[in-house]
């Protein structure tokens, strides 16, 4: 429908408004809210996040994408609820305890709920209990921890370690990254996923929420 796929380019030019003008403008359509998101808003986003991937464009560009995203969803919500959308599994997020980046980290949210996840954000320097706090309360698919020191990437493994001595044991999964988080430090504390970039995560975390169902 020629008005879905303007929704998603006016999205991936980060225009706020015409995205906004265009949803309401569907809804009057009668189209119903589901497709709106779908082939409007999510697959939007899905192209922003392969670009982004591949290096054709860039933080700023991301976040104003984003931007209109959100302001899009935020008009479908309320009908979103009652179409009852299928729910596609919840991530809880944050950045870990002792550290306040969370550029990164909202980046990872932003591809997440483009992928159309629930994503509880806990903000930036959160405990382990924090996050399992969250994760029982919201009965989560998954925490996902990010970091950006080498100094308080260490905090990752009291996760992974709190997270194995609760019950949440064998529940949830844990993803990691941040810029000096690898795969290798992933294997050493024990954690289940590791992403390098925010598009990645995203797949990765509707994987793992898809194999939950
Ligand atoms: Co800070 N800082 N900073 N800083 N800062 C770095 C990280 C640093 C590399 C700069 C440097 O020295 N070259 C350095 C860390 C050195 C180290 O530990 N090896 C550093 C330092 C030292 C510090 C302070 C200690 C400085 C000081 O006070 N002396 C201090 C620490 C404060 C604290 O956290 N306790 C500090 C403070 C700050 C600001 C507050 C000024 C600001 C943060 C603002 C904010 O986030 N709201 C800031 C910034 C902006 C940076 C740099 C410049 C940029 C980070 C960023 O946002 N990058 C950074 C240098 C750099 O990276 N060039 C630096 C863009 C962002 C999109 O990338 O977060 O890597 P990134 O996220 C990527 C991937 O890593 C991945 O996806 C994203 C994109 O695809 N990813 C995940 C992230 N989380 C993920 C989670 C996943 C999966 C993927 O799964 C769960």
């Amino acid at each position: 429908m020629a008005i879905l796929e303007e929704i998603s380019s006016f999205l991936q030019k980060g225009r706020l408004p015409k995205v906004k003008e265009l949803v309401n403008q569907a809804l009057e359509e009668n189209i119903p809210a589901k497709d709106i998101l779908e082939q409007g808003l999510l697959a939007g986003m899905d192209v922003i996040g392969e670009k982004f991937k591949n290096n054709e464009i860039f933080v700023p560009e991301v976040l104003i994408a984003a931007r209109a995203m959100n302001g899009g969803v935020e008009i479908l919500k309320p009908y979103l609820t009652q179409a009852g959308v299928e729910d596609k599994g919840t991530v809880i997020i944050g950045t870990v305890k002792g550290d306040l980046h969370d550029i990164g980290k909202n980046l990872v949210k932003m591809m997440m709920e483009g992928k159309g996840l629930k994503v509880i954000d806990l903000g930036v320097d959160v405990s382990p209990e924090a996050y399992i706090e969250a994760a029982k309360e919201h009965n989560a698919d998954i925490i996902a921890c990010s970091a950006l020191l080498t100094t308080t990437m260490v905090e990752m493994k009291n996760v992974v370690e709190q997270v194995k001595a609760s019950d949440l044991n064998g529940k949830v999964k844990i993803m990691i990254g941040g810029a000096p988080v690898t795969d290798s430090y992933r294997e050493a504390i024990g954690a289940d996923y590791y992403t390098p970039d925010a598009a990645t995560a995203s797949d990765v975390a509707l994987e793992i929420c898809s194999a939950n169902k």
